[in-house]
């Protein structure tokens, strides 16, 4: 009995595998329940009393080192697995996961693309400006609420206020200022009002404005041009409504509405039973903003329209919270169209 622990204990020292398998044949070889160092457990019961104690203690020896040996073996394939992981060239490439457009970017783009297809430039300007960019030249009068604290965040206070500006409207200013008719363009871009901020207002958000000026336009070239949009914008079906309103800018002015999405103009919980929502306003430019941009309003007539892209947004994809749009959180903007 002796002599085979010996020999045995000399096996399991040079005992090796090339693989898993071959190491899990050789636990059960020796360790499992009829293992051979399992059998001379059994056989232990017929070793002479006066061995016993010298016995007992070669085999659990045995026993001990068959399972270092298996363990240290076990070890060894486990690291080699990890770097075959990291060295196996032939290995599929791991997928490259595409990221997505933000849904206002891409209601942003859609909009500039349709006015682009019937000759809008585009342009863009500061969005820190002074009082008179902002108010003064879109015919603001001097007590208007706009230019109140509570709804403008004021940079510095003084004789020509710097401001964020609350419109894209100081865009177009500028470009009035710059070059004389025609001008067809729109202005997209960021925009400032001190709101405190709910699921239906934040303190910024997006407008795309429109403008065009040149001898003779008329409000039905706005109307016409407007109710292009929408049925590009909304599909073909769309509809369009004016509602007489009122801006400083504008004279006269208009809201208009379109066809309701969802129910198509029947009335339903989404439109409150109206059948139309509400989606910009537009208007002739009053012939004081022509005047105090340089342009002369004997000569020259135009409209301007100006629209929130979240609006839009919120039409297009049904978003029911404005704050999704500027939070982040990638499990909403993963749902939109990928960049490519
Ligand atoms: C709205 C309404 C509008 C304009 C913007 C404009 C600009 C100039 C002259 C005249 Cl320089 N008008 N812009 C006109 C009418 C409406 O915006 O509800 N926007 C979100």
């Amino acid at each position: 009995m002796k002599e085979r622990i010996k020999q045995l204990l000399d096996e399991v020292s040079r005992m090796t595998a090339t693989n898993t398998e071959e190491l899990e044949a050789l636990r059960i070889k020796y360790l499992s329940k009829k293992g051979e160092i399992s059998q001379l457990f059994n056989d232990f019961r017929n070793v002479a009393n006066e061995d016993k104690r010298e016995v007992g203690q070669l085999l659990n020896q045995l026993k001990n080192a068959a399972q270092a040996q298996i363990n240290t073996l076990k070890e060894r394939f486990a690291n080699q697995q990890e770097t075959a992981q990291h060295t196996d060239l032939t290995r599929t490439a791991e997928p490259v996961k595409l990221g997505t457009r933000h849904p206002l970017s891409l209601v942003r783009e859609e909009i500039i693309d349709i006015f682009g297809r019937i000759g809008f430039t585009v342009a863009e300007g500061p969005e820190i400006e002074d009082d008179w960019h902002v108010f003064s030249a879109l015919n603001f009068p001097p007590e208007h609420p706009a230019r109140d604290m509570q709804d403008t965040f004021f940079v510095e206070r003084h004789a020509n206020d710097v401001l964020l500006r609350t419109h894209t409207s100081s865009v177009q200013v500028r470009t009035m200022l710059r070059q004389q008719p025609p001008i067809r363009m729109v202005f997209p871009g960021r925009v400032y009002r001190n709101e405190a901020i709910s699921y239906r207002a934040h303190c910024f958000f997006h407008q795309v404005e429109g403008l065009y000026v040149d001898k003779n336009v008329s409000f039905a070239d706005l109307k016409q041009a407007l109710l292009y949009f929408a049925k590009e914008m909304f599909g073909t079906e769309t509809e369009i409504r004016l509602r007489p309103s009122y801006f400083p800018f504008t004279e006269p002015s208009a809201e208009m509405d379109i066809s309701c999405l969802i129910c198509g103009g029947k009335g339903c919980p989404f439109c409150k039973h109206t059948g139309w929502v509400e989606i910009l306003g537009c208007g002739m430019v009053d012939p004081n903003v022509l005047r105090n941009c340089g342009i002369d309003p004997d000569v020259y007539s135009g409209y301007a329209f100006g629209m929130g892209v979240e609006r839009i947004a919120n039409l297009k994809y049904q978003v029911k919270d404005l704050r999704m749009f500027s939070e982040n959180d990638v499990r909403f903007l993963e749902q939109f169209e990928a960049a490519y």
